[in-house]
């Protein structure tokens, strides 16, 4: 094995944020930034000597490059084999898949999620472990510590690989497959859900649409949904992978989604609507006339679970983000299951999977996903609905209304304010925090809080304490109100507010969100002097 280790100087921001290193393109490419990050990784990752390490990202703009690097110190560290998707592309949650089947020792997936890309663009990197799982924070922790203090790094002086083309090569003594992105995927897909069942649905003229937004489940989508499952030529949109996502932000949401929102409209509008991000972790679903809130989504899922023939026999337990409206809770307490409220990231849902407490968790960033792999899984997502829709027989909407007549409805809305001063941040949230001990019993626009908090978990399994993790002010009627800093994004401080209602009576619960929500919109706004802050005076994206 020939290889050369070179020196180089520690950069002071590689602190993993909420899912791995983010951060502008420009930054990546700059200097040994990337080689640092993955060093430190291979450092402190000791098992990864020896062992498999699965590759790969969502193909954005330096994935290629960022590939040829990582395959190039992996051989020059020690890693017995490495599997790479052709392309260089892999799913966030098939790499979560194939780490898994192949009993690899982790994973280093390339990727900054719903960020846009593009040479002005971001990058991304994380590590995740041999669960399959994004790394809990004490291996995030170790790596940046390491990132503090390193002086070289390693790698092989063997030539680039040709990503496109499968099959099994040598680099050094390390042996590298590039593999099919889809198969393992697909196959896995196919022993979960009802393919019959959704076959049937699908040729008796249900209409749906995908949107890949020009990411990485454009490959996944076309060969499940239009080979395997026959929809239509023309189901997925927008199926080709490109660099920098057709210029657009890979974010399925109202806003970024907007076109195929647009087509789920009027009498002609499709009976389905979904699409996924960057990574293809994250997915939005509608239905005719109707947008279905990740946090609703969750709950509808966990209700029906049993229609999903790998979960025929019923689900342990539910899992949610702190953020994430309480309408799991409900499904959960009416089943008779567990229900457990984590941190925001999903990382935090990996013990109780492992453990098999949870069999279904979510988050309200448009994240679902269950036990069959350690990530969100947007297609996961996508296929349950539609087996969902088949057993039962009835549209998107109707589950829905039926769902809120049986168990109340949350209302629910998230307000992001991007890009605002990190200190306008810092201080807005040091306010609040300072007011905590005085608000419970108070009245604010006339409602009585019961509590208010700076959220902390304690993982039940591990015993391990997460603190900080965001201002959650409860009132008596059960609404809520948190406040909290994103962990994802690149560019200042996002302050994200998180409202949510609830209204157990079947004749309130077609009111627009942002009308039933108001009250709060209000408390929220005066209680942190948003606009006084930050010198906004509306949120920049509602969700
Ligand atoms: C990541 C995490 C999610 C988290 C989301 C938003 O998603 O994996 O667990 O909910 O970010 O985090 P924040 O509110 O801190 O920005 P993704 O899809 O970006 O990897």
């Amino acid at each position: 094995m020939s290889f050369t280790t070179y020196s180089t100087q520690p950069f002071k921001d590689q602190r993993p944020g909420t899912s791995g290193l983010r951060k502008r393109v420009e930054i990546f490419r700059r200097g040994n930034y990337l080689k640092n990050f993955v060093q430190a990784v291979f450092d402190t990752q000791t098992e990864l000597v020896g062992n498999t390490l699965v590759l790969g990202g969502d193909g954005r703009f330096y994935n290629r490059e960022a590939i040829q690097i990582v395959l190039k110190m992996a051989a020059a560290n020690g890693v017995a084999r490495v599997l790479v998707g052709t392309g260089g592309l892999l799913s966030t949650p098939a790499a979560s898949c194939i780490i898994r089947k192949y009993t690899a020792a982790g994973g280093l997936i390339l990727s900054a999620s719903h960020n846009p890309g593009g040479p002005d663009g971001d990058f991304g990197i994380k590590f995740n472990t041999a669960n399959g799982g994004p790394a809990p924070e004490r291996v995030t922790e170790a790596i940046f510590a390491r990132t503090l203090e390193i002086s070289d790094y390693r790698s092989s002086n063997d030539p680039d690989l040709p990503l496109d083309t499968s099959g099994t090569y040598q680099l050094g003594d390390m042996r590298v497959d590039i593999i099919d992105p889809v198969t393992d995927y697909a196959q896995l897909m196919e022993g979960i859900f009802d393919f019959d069942a959704i076959r049937r649905l699908l040729a008796g003229g249900f209409r749906m649409r995908f949107d890949a937004m020009h990411a990485v489940t454009g490959p996944y989508a076309i060969r499940i949904l239009e080979k395997h499952l026959g929809a239509p030529p023309g189901t997925v949109i927008n199926g080709v992978p490109l660099e920098d996502f057709g210029g657009h932000h890979p974010d399925p949401n109202l806003v970024h989604a907007a076109d195929l929102v647009a087509m789920t409209q009027g009498t002609d509008g499709v009976d389905f609507a979904a699409a996924s991000d960057g990574d293809g972790d994250r997915n939005m679903v509608l239905g005719r006339g109707i947008f279905v809130t990740p946090s609703d989504s969750l709950a509808i899922l966990a209700a029906n679970a049993t229609l999903i023939p790998a979960h025929r026999h019923g689900i342990p337990g539910v899992a949610r983000s702190m953020p994430t409206s309480q309408a799991v809770d409900r499904v959960a307490a009416a089943l008779g299951i567990e229900c457990f409220e984590t941190p925001t990231g999903w990382k935090f849902f990996g013990n109780l999977l492992d453990a098999g407490r949870i069999a279904f968790c979510g988050e309200e960033s448009f994240g679902t996903g269950s036990d069959h792999v350690r990530e969100k899984d947007g297609l996961w997502a996508v296929l349950a609905w539609l087996n969902v829709i088949a057993g039962r027989g009835e549209s998107v909407a109707e589950i829905v209304a039926h769902h809120w007549q049986q168990y109340g409805r949350n209302y629910y809305a998230r307000h992001d304010y991007e890009g605002i001063k990190a200190k306008a941040a810092d201080g807005l949230m040091k306010a609040l925090r300072e007011r905590l001990p005085q608000l419970p019993g108070s009245l604010l626009g006339g409602m009585t809080v019961s509590y208010a908090d700076d959220f902390s978990y304690t993982d039940p399994i591990d015993g391990s304490i997460s603190e900080n993790q965001g201002i959650r002010i409860g009132f008596s009627d059960g609404s809520r109100i948190v406040f909290r800093l994103s962990g994802t994004g690149t560019v200042g401080a996002t302050l994200r507010v998180y409202l949510e209602a609830y209204e157990p009576d079947p004749g309130r619960q077609q009111e627009d969100p942002q009308t039933a929500l108001a009250p709060l919109i209000t408390i929220a706004n005066q209680l942190a002097e948003i606009t006084q802050r930050t010198g906004r005076d509306a949120p920049g994206v509602i969700t």
